[in-house]
């Protein structure tokens, strides 16, 4: 009696499943400070993420009242991208302005 008799044959196959993930998207955040100008923030709001005057006020003033605002999301690297834009853009001008990213949940 040899394997071929006592063995039944099996085969493993494998099969590959490509799962395609949506990048995770990430907020951009305005956090209040008490010494840049008010106009400054709302310009650079207008500048650097394309808001209108309307849009770059209410932002800016949520951000003053409450501490903070959530600006807009963008990928990862667009989110980081543009709040480091702005916060230079403030710091050129010597205003501690600050943009920070967090992802979303
Ligand atoms: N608090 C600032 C002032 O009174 C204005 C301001 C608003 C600054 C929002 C930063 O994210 C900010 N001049």
């Amino acid at each position: 009696m040899n394997d071929s008799t006592t063995k039944p044959k099996t085969r493993t196959r494998t099969r590959t499943k490509t799962k395609v993930e949506r990048p995770k998207l990430h907020k951009v955040i305005l956090i209040n400070d008490d010494y840049t100008p008010r106009e400054f923030v709302t310009m650079i709001l207008k500048a650097e993420f394309r808001m209108t005057e309307d849009q770059a006020y209410k932002v800016m003033i949520t951000a003053h009242k409450l501490g903070s605002c959530v600006v807009a999301v963008f990928t990862k690297d667009v989110a980081e991208t543009k709040a480091t834009r702005a916060t230079d853009a403030g710091r050129a001008k010597g205003y501690p302005l600050l943009f920070t990213t967090e992802p979303e949940e």
